[in-house]
């Protein structure tokens, strides 16, 4: 699988994040840490509303070069350090150990979002076997994303977020002639999602979506405003790649299986 991992810079740790990375303080001093998420859908960047972690997944600090470091899961900071993303191949610096639900209410830089900063999130249904496990979230595009926003909206303080964190509105991005501006949010109202719980409704919902807007769906914002999805997929990828916000990272799939069953 060849995702785009998409750099999301740390503009401000969480009271909590601060705490957990004190001891590991010398060795990420001066750099710059970017949270990875791996992603299929590049075109959808503009409507980035936060980020999510898992709460109980491990998360690791992998030095780049001298001015960078990443925030990813091992798994997936040991695919990188053979693909040629880390200074030397092969080779793996850990700068630090944090968990997922220490990372939450964290504010980074989503790269082309129209939010100039927005927030990390816990989501209950990150797998830590895919992708970097950090997730870029695009409510008006991906049915999990709406879903797990609106809980979190809904719950403030069951889920430990502030409401803040979680006050972003779905941005319409993409589109298409079934489903309008807001894909996410129809596919929820259709399939009667009431939350990220509801898995089975949740994976149609998933299908169709991606379906719709590959095959119908047209661009309306940013560079490429009025150009196919399928035209403007991978236009928008390289003028990531080309501003060093992004950069190609493969997943091996017979890895990915043995590994997560
Ligand atoms: C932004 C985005 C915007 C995504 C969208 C989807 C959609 P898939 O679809 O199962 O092959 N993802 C990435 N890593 C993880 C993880 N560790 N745990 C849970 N979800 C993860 O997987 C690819 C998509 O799943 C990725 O693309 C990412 O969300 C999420 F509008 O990134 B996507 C209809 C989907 N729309």
């Amino acid at each position: 699988q060849e995702y785009t991992g998409i750099k999301m810079k740390v503009l401000d740790w969480s009271n909590a994040a601060k705490s957990a990375i004190a001891p590991f303080d010398d060795a990420l001093k001066g750099k710059n840490i970017y949270m990875v998420a791996a992603t299929l859908r590049p075109e959808t960047m503009y409507g980035q509303t936060n980020c999510f972690v898992g709460p109980g997944i491990t998360y690791g600090v992998y030095q780049v070069n001298d001015t960078d470091a990443y925030l990813v899961t091992e798994r997936a900071a040991r695919n990188m350090a053979f693909q040629k993303i880390f200074a030397k191949e092969g080779e793996l610096i850990k700068l630090a150990d944090i968990k997922g639900d220490a990372i939450v209410g964290t504010k980074i830089k989503a790269p082309l979002s129209i939010y100039d900063a927005v927030y990390v999130l816990p989501m209950e249904n990150v797998l830590p076997t895919k992708g970097t496990g950090v997730v870029t979230s695009v409510p008006s595009d991906s049915p999990d994303d709406f879903a797990t926003l609106q809980d979190l909206k809904k719950k403030c303080a069951y889920y430990n977020v502030e409401p803040e964190w979680v006050n972003f509105e779905p941005v319409p991005i993409i589109e298409t002639p079934t489903y309008g501006t807001l894909t996410a949010p129809k596919l929820c109202e259709i399939k009667k999602i009431n939350s990220q719980k509801d898995r089975v409704q949740l994976a149609e919902a998933k299908e169709l979506a991606y379906k719709e807007a590959f095959y119908q769906g047209t661009v309306i914002i940013g560079d490429y405003k009025g150009m196919k999805v399928q035209d403007a997929k991978n236009k928008i990828r390289d003028l990531l790649i080309d501003s060093k916000e992004a950069f190609v990272y493969n997943e091996p799939e017979g890895l990915v299986m043995s590994r997560s069953g």
